[in-house]
């Protein structure tokens, strides 16, 4: 062991120093792992405790076959000294017959209790998982701005995973682990303590050994979750990137990005295995030189005459077995700090709070007429970097605002706080004049709709996607709402119709055809208060014919923000908010902002220009 050690301290350095140069600078925060953490263990106890009974039942079964494990031997000694000995061949069928059944009741009892740890495991890996999905679902958009997506996935999976190997083998193999070493150390020390003794001399710097390997091995585990972890959120943004990737021919540049990490995770498994492949033939070995001692002290007493044949040969086989329950429990060490480590990041994760919640008085939103009142509104993503300072207007029932200014204005950021993504940094607010931090969160958005710069598709057929608006609308009335937005007639062009499916993201359909199943899907939904971020990728004429007429009977009847890049859309209508670096800097008509000549004169001329030629005709 010692030896070993100091050949795998130089191999441990290298990798690591190297591995700093070759990793961008994004991938090097990283969280602290944890050491044994009574507090985690405590919670991780929790989603033990319904299962409190099979793993009792499992303990017992698994001491049980041990038990019977540790019976073998002394069947085997008295095969020998009585059967062989006193020349008894019934005594020795006898012996052979109760070792067999012996051996096969174990079988039994393993076989019993393996089946009920996977159950347990998968039991409590299922309701971890749902845990987090729903945590997830809820959590703000601030966590989603500085989370990556990578990382997420890999507490879903490999985390939960590894709670999984613990919670299920790590208590009850490590209980009959001990039950057996314990077991064959008394069992020797009756039959021979003078031998026991001699025999587990190797012991103590085994124990060192250990000791010392333990360290370096949970290092090196560190290292691999770290390197997985790394890989997952490399892969993630790889993949959700390929297509900027792409346009701008970064693969090379990416994929040597990605070999780094990649080189860094194989050195640091490379380095991992080295550590258990070494510390595995040392233990091999220690259970040579145990053996070795019975051959020679136990040979030497049995000359003796003060030790039988029979209890010789059972003490090589409990040395033998003795062996296995201390790899076992090597294992199990770094499982446990494993498990620390990854029940630390969930816990970390279940423990973030969604950012708006329901107050515990908060009581569900009215029916709403769509009164709006933004009341000294400021805001903030970060603390000291104001994004929104000081934000008033009114809008009354069912009137159309149009929120214009240049890119980074604030105007996105102005509807997510209508909608609650976020809450105000201060000021308020109101809907009908209730402060809508007042209200539930489900109760507020059931009557906004809000359509977004960026369509999400989910995978699943065109119905289902804009059935999405109201789950309970009827085929009919999704079907009336698509043709109530235009949206029938490319729809029944599809291959299979209404039941095409369309993947995640929406592959088969335009910018333009997206943003017209959004619309279906707000126009289900029915709100009064509607919202949309206008896309503004160029969409052919005839679409964005549709999309013209589809806004007219969407915003009709109810309050709606505009985000409008289209001048058909601002000029009509009835209030015009200018936004410019959080601030909103003039209001007003149409007419009204254009006779100011102020800021929207220079903004609509701008515009104008640019869209006077694909303006319909009035
Ligand atoms: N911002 C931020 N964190 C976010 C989103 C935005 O720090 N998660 C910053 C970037 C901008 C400012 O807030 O400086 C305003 O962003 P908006 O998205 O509200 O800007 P617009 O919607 O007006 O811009 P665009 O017209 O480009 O959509
Ligand atoms: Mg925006």
């Amino acid at each position: 062991m010692m030896e070993l050690d100091k050949g795998k301290k130089g191999a441990a350095a290298k990798p690591g120093r190297r591995d700093e140069v070759v990793l961008p600078p994004q991938y090097e925060p990283e969280e602290q792992y944890a050491e044994y953490d009574p507090a985690v263990a405590r919670r991780l106890a929790a989603y033990l405790a319904p299962h409190r009974r099979q793993l009792l039942i499992a303990t017992v079964l698994a001491l049980l076959a041990a038990g019977l494990g540790l019976a073998g031997p002394y069947i085997v000694r008295f095969a020998i000294d009585v059967g062989i000995g006193r020349r008894s061949l019934s005594a020795a069928l006898a012996a052979a017959a109760g070792f067999t059944a012996l051996n096969a009741l174990a079988w039994r009892v393993r076989l019993w209790q393996v089946r009920m740890l996977i159950r347990v495991g998968q039991d409590i890996m299922y309701t971890i998982r749902v845990e987090l999905f729903s945590h997830l679902q809820r959590l703000s958009m601030r966590f989603y701005d500085t989370h990556e997506v990578g990382r997420i996935i890999s507490r879903m999976t490999s985390d939960v995973g590894v709670l999984e190997d613990f919670a299920t083998w790590a208590i009850v193999q490590v209980a009959s682990d001990v039950f057996v070493l314990v077991g064959i150390l008394a069992v020797m020390f009756v039959m021979d303590w003078q031998l026991t003794l001699v025999t587990f001399t190797v012991l103590p710097p085994m124990a060192v050994g250990t000791f010392l390997w333990r360290a370096k091995a949970r290092e090196s585990y560190r290292a691999v979750r770290r390197a997985i972890s790394r890989i997952n959120a490399s892969l993630a943004e790889n993949i959700n990137g390929v297509r900027v990737i792409q346009a701008l021919s970064r693969e090379d540049h990416n994929l040597r990005l990605f070999q780094g990490i990649n080189r860094h995770n194989l050195q640091v498994n490379l380095h991992a295995g080295l550590l258990s492949a070494v510390y595995f033939p040392s233990v091999e070995f220690m259970n040579a030189v145990a053996t070795a001692m019975v051959i020679w002290y136990g040979g030497y007493q049995a000359l003796q005459g003060h030790l039988s044949q029979g209890a010789l040969v059972a003490f090589l086989l409990y040395v033998s077995r003795f062996f296995q329950p201390v790899r076992d429990i090597a294992m199990r060490y770094n499982s446990l700090l494993a498990t620390m480590a990854s029940g630390e990041r969930i816990f970390q994760l279940l423990d973030t709070e969604p950012e708006a919640q329901d107050k515990p008085e908060a009581f569900a939103l009215p029916p709403v007429r769509g009164h709006v009142q933004f009341d000294h509104v400021s805001f903030w993503y970060e603390p000291g970097k104001p994004v929104l300072k000081d934000v008033c207007f009114e809008v009354q029932p069912g009137q159309t605002v149009a929120l214009v200014g240049s890119t980074g204005a604030g105007k996105t950021s102005i509807v997510k706080l209508l909608g609650r993504f976020y809450d105000v940094s201060d000021g308020a607010i109101r809907v009908d004049g209730y402060d809508i931090r007042d209200v539930t969160l489900a109760s507020l958005r059931k009557q906004i709709a809000i359509v977004l710069q960026e369509n999400f598709l989910f995978s699943g057929s065109v119905m289902e996607n804009i059935r999405y608006g109201r789950l309970e609308a009827t085929d009919e009335e999704v079907i009336e709402a698509a043709r109530l937005v235009g949206a029938h007639e490319f729809i029944c062009r599809l291959p299979y119709g209404y039941h095409t499916q369309v993947q995640e993201g929406g592959a088969i359909l335009s910018t333009g055809q997206k943003q017209l199943v959004a619309f279906a899907r707000a126009v289900l939904a029915n709100p009064r208060i509607l919202i949309l971020d206008e896309a503004t990728a160029n969409i052919d004429t005839e679409t964005e014919r549709l999309i013209q007429q589809a806004l007219e009977k969407l915003l009709k009847g109810r309050t709606s923000f505009v985000i409008a890049h289209r001048l058909s859309t601002i000029v009509r209508s009835d209030l015009i908010l200018v936004v410019e670096r959080g601030q909103i800097v003039e209001s007003g008509t149409h007419e009204e902002l254009l006779a100011k000549r102020g800021r929207y004169y220079a903004l609509y001329t701008l515009l104008y220009a640019r869209q006077a030629a694909a303006l319909p005709r009035p």
